[in-house]
C-alpha cells in the first residue's frame, strides 16, 4: 500500500520530479509513482485515483507542465488532499503550469508547490507533515531532518565566514 501517489503528466516530467521521491524515501514514507495526464488519458487518472484510495493512499502529489491540470482533475475526483507541482519548460517559463495548478475553484483546493525540483522536494515535506498528524514518528523524523538542516547551515556558514576573514 502506497500512503502517498505520485503522479506526473508525461515521463518527461520525470527529472524534475524524482526528488520528490528521493525525499518521500529519506523519511521511510511509502509510495508509488507512475505517468498519467488528465487530457491524453482521462480514464487512467480517474482510475488510478479510485484504486489507491480503495487501497488506502492518504496523499496524492500531482506534477504537471503547460496547461496542468492533473492535479485539479484528481483534487475532482478525491477528498483527499492533492499536492499540485507545475513543471517548466515551455516557451511561458512554467507560469502556464503555475497558474493552471493554483487557480482552483472554492471547494477543490490544490495545495500548489513551487515550479520543478525545488517544488517537488516541498511536495514531499508537505505530504509527510500531513502523514505526521496520526504518526508521531514520522513527526519525529521530520523534526531531526530540520535539525540537521539547521545544522547544516551554521556549519556553512561559519566556514564561509572563515574564508573571508
Ligand atoms: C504536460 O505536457 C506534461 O506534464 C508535460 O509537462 C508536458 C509535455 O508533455 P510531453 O509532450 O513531453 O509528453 O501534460
Amino acid at each position: 500500500m502506497a500512503q502517498v501517489v505520485v503522479l506526473m503528466g508525461s515521463a518527461s516530467d520525470e527529472d524534475r520530479v524524482s526528488p520528490c521521491v528521493d525525499v518521500l524515501k529519506s523519511l521511510g514514507v511509502s509510495c508509488a509513482i507512475t505517468v498519467s495526464s488528465a487530457h491524453r488519458t482521462p480514464e487512467r487518472t480517474e482510475e488510478l485515483v479510485r484504486t489507491h484510495e480503495a487501497q488506502g493512499a492518504r496523499v496524492f502529489i500531482c506534477a504537471a507542465g503547460m496547461a496542468a491540470h492533473l492535479a485539479g482533475a484528481v483534487a475532482a475526483r478525491t477528498t483527499l488532499p492533492v499536492i499540485g507541482i507545475p513543471v517548466s519548460g515551455t516557451a511561458l517559463g512554467g507560469m502556464d503550469a503555475l497558474l493552471s495548478t493554483v487557480q482552483m475553484p472554492p471547494g477543490f483546493p490544490v495545495a500548489t508547490v513551487a515550479l520543478d525540483t525545488a517544488g517537488a522536494r516541498n511536495a514531499a515535506w508537505l505530504a509527510a507533515q500531513i502523514l505526521a498528524l496520526s504518526d508521531p514518528e514520522l513527526g519525529r523524523k521530520i523534526a531531526a531532518a530540520r535539525a540537521a538542516m539547521r545544522a547544516d547551515v551554521e556549519k556553512t556558514g561559519e566556514a564561509l565566514t572563515r574564508k573571508y576573514a
